[in-house]
């Protein structure tokens, strides 16, 4: 039996298909940062492959990834602290990906929702690749022993089918191999929702742009997207239980709580009984002040892409020296004979 000792190590992973939006940074790039910081290892990936499992054209593709990476060091990551990089720079998250689509069951697949959710009603259509997505996530994961996923609420489902594969293929090959990972799903935004629409996540490829709030969005654009917010005629109540069936303004009131750093509680007891008209201009002067200045650090990096360019590839060099062996273990376990001089 080959036993393997998990060290703590992070990775997470943004797909280049859009402008960062609120929940993106909410869900996700607040806590790496806050993870970078905590003094962990930690590996931060834009998935250019899991974006091409929907059309990408490829100069917006080749775009987004620099935005994406802009948008990250904007935040907070640091690419002397954490690893950042695009995933098909290291190929062996392509390596491990196929492997995984030989451990993972199509019954496993056939029950993620994301899939559902977008392939919609033509999933005749829909492409190899976005069915077999979740396994790539995996590989993106175990391919490092990653330890722990920040992740927004959303991809529960798929981190839950990352801990089944590496479960099976420990068990199959009767070894202690990959790590069973922790998904890291905290805070009062982990699941941010539509401005026009409580019910649905806020996503970088709704088509309307006037459902999120986009990290690139000037100071007039969020105040007036946030004014033009969804909401109801009833004034704020002054317990949570009072957000029941009212999940436009549940929406607001987590998005003030993730900005500000204070629990959904707080921000009931100290805006009850306040009208939408009094609440959004306190939210839109609070993402404002957060926003703007990431979005005019990312303008500022913008204008070198040849550095961000460089900073992906250091990266990438620092991803691969710590996922080459771990492939190659894989490979050794598995049976395949590897007897090429590198
Ligand atoms: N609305 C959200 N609230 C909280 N977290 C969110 N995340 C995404 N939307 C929200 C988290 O952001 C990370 C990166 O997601 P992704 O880009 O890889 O894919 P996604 O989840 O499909 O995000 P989008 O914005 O909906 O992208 P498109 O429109 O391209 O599909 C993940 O940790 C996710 O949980």
């Amino acid at each position: 039996m080959t036993e393997a000792v998990h060290t703590p190590r992070v990775f997470s992973g943004i797909q280049p298909t859009g402008n960062l939006t609120l929940g993106n940074y909410l869900g996700a790039v607040k806590r790496f940062v806050e993870m970078q910081n905590s003094g962990i290892e930690t590996i931060y990936c834009m998935v250019d492959l899991h974006a091409i499992t929907t059309w990408q054209d490829p100069g917006a593709l080749r775009h987004a990834t620099r935005e994406l990476a802009a948008g990250f060091i904007a935040s907070g990551l640091d690419p002397k602290k954490s690893i950042l990089f695009n995933q098909s720079q290291v190929s062996a998250h392509a390596e491990l990906g196929w492997v995984f689509n030989c451990v993972a069951r199509m019954g496993w697949l056939n029950r993620m929702t994301q899939f559902k959710d977008k392939a919609g009603k033509n999933r005749e259509a829909a492409s190899v690749g976005l069915f077999a997505y979740p396994n790539l996530m995996a590989a993106d994961i175990l391919v490092y022993h990653a330890t722990h996923v920040p992740v927004g609420e959303d991809q529960k489902q798929h981190l839950e089918l990352t801990r089944d594969i590496a479960e099976k293929f420990n068990h199959d090959y009767k070894v202690d191999w990959f790590p069973i990972t922790e998904p890291v799903i905290e805070g009062a935004a982990t699941r941010v929702m539509s401005l026009r629409d409580g019910t649905k996540k806020m996503s970088k490829s709704d088509p309307s742009d006037m459902s999120r709030i986009n990290l690139t969005d000037d100071a007039d654009t969020i105040a007036k997207k946030i004014r033009k917010a969804k909401t109801d005629p009833e004034p704020l109540p002054d317990s949570l239980e009072g957000l029941d069936d009212r999940p436009e303004a549940r929406n607001l009131i987590n998005i003030y709580a993730g900005l500000s750093g204070e629990t959904p509680k707080q921000v009931i007891r100290d805006h009850a009984g306040q009208q939408f008209g009094q609440f959004k201009p306190d939210l839109a002067d609070l993402a404002v002040a957060t926003l703007a200045p990431i979005s005019t650090e990312m303008d500022r990096l913008m204008t070198d892409p040849a550095e961000i360019d460089r900073l992906l590839g250091d990266g990438a060099n620092r991803a691969a020296a710590i996922a080459t062996p771990i492939l190659e273990h894989t490979f050794e376990i598995m049976g395949m004979v590897r007897s090429r001089e590198v």
